[in-house]
């Protein structure tokens, strides 16, 4: 398993460097500075921070008192209104793609995983911050549960609502899959996740912006490339209206 997560960092790497440069080699010229410009903040970013730097964790008592919720605040299905009322017992969460394992996790198997708690700043482009402690499976474990193929450069969240008549996704690298704060959380301080903040699963991925946190997970998938789904940009904000693929904070 260690021997997996550590190959599977190299291919992080090595995708980073393959990413930025063909974007910069198949643009055009205006585009290729902006393209250059998002490069160079992703390396700087990387070198300041530190491929395992940590976002700030802070205090019970700097919780915020409520968790605004942002973008869809629920999800328009019987299913899920049927299931939201139950507690979610039909839910299912699956692991797919290039792994060896498939996986299909009901929220009882999520919560049977050794779990973390981390009390973080969620930060939106729209301009809000929120504190809360979230807990949860650290993604790596159920990437190593379902054995991650080498071929896997991103990790994608499939998720059961839409916005704007679109389904919401969104991807990230294999660095941020496999760092330590990134977890699929159940709970938010303490409570299970409420209907606006993505009941019954979410992603966190603290070091970067609040549009990579999926909400309303389904689905999680190891691919090769982000050039296939959704318009290619890697997340629903992505294609939509442009936003960096990578939303270092
Ligand atoms: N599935 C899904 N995930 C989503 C969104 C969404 O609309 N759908 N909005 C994103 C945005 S822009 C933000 S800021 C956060 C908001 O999380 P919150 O509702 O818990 O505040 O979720 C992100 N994840
Ligand atoms: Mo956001």
């Amino acid at each position: 398993m260690v021997e997996i997560r550590r190959r599977s960092l190299i291919a992080g790497i090595a995708a980073l460097g393959a990413g930025a440069c063909s974007k910069i080699a198949d643009s055009e010229a205006g585009r290729s500075v902006f393209k250059a410009a998002e490069g160079w903040h992703r390396a700087a970013h990387r070198a300041l921070a530190g491929r395992q730097g940590l976002a700030p964790e802070y205090a019970p008592e700097d919780r915020s008192p409520g968790f605004k919720g942002n973008g869809s605040i629920t999800v328009d299905s019987d299913f899920y209104r049927q299931e939201l009322a139950s507690g979610f017992p039909a839910w299912r969460l699956t692991v797919g793609g290039l792994v060896e394992q498939p996986l299909s996790l009901g929220l009882a198997d999520i919560r049977a995983l050794p779990q973390r708690s981390q009390i973080t700043r969620h930060d939106c482009v729209e301009g809000w911050s929120a504190i809360g402690e979230w807990t949860g499976p650290q993604l790596a474990t159920l990437l190593d549960e379902a054995k991650v193929r080498e071929e896997a450069k991103f990790i994608l969240f499939r998720c059961a609502d839409t916005l704007y008549g679109r389904p919401y996704y969104e991807s990230i690298d294999m660095v941020e899959a496999y760092h330590p704060q990134t977890i699929i959380a159940h709970a938010l301080n303490g409570e299970p996740l409420p209907e606006k903040n993505g009941a019954p699963l979410r992603a966190r991925i603290e070091r970067q912006l609040g549009y990579k946190h999926a909400k309303y997970l389904t689905g999680i998938e190891a691919v090769a490339s982000l050039d296939d789904i959704g318009a290619g940009k890697g997340g629903f904000w992505e294609d939509f209206a442009g936003y960096q693929w990578y939303a270092g904070i």
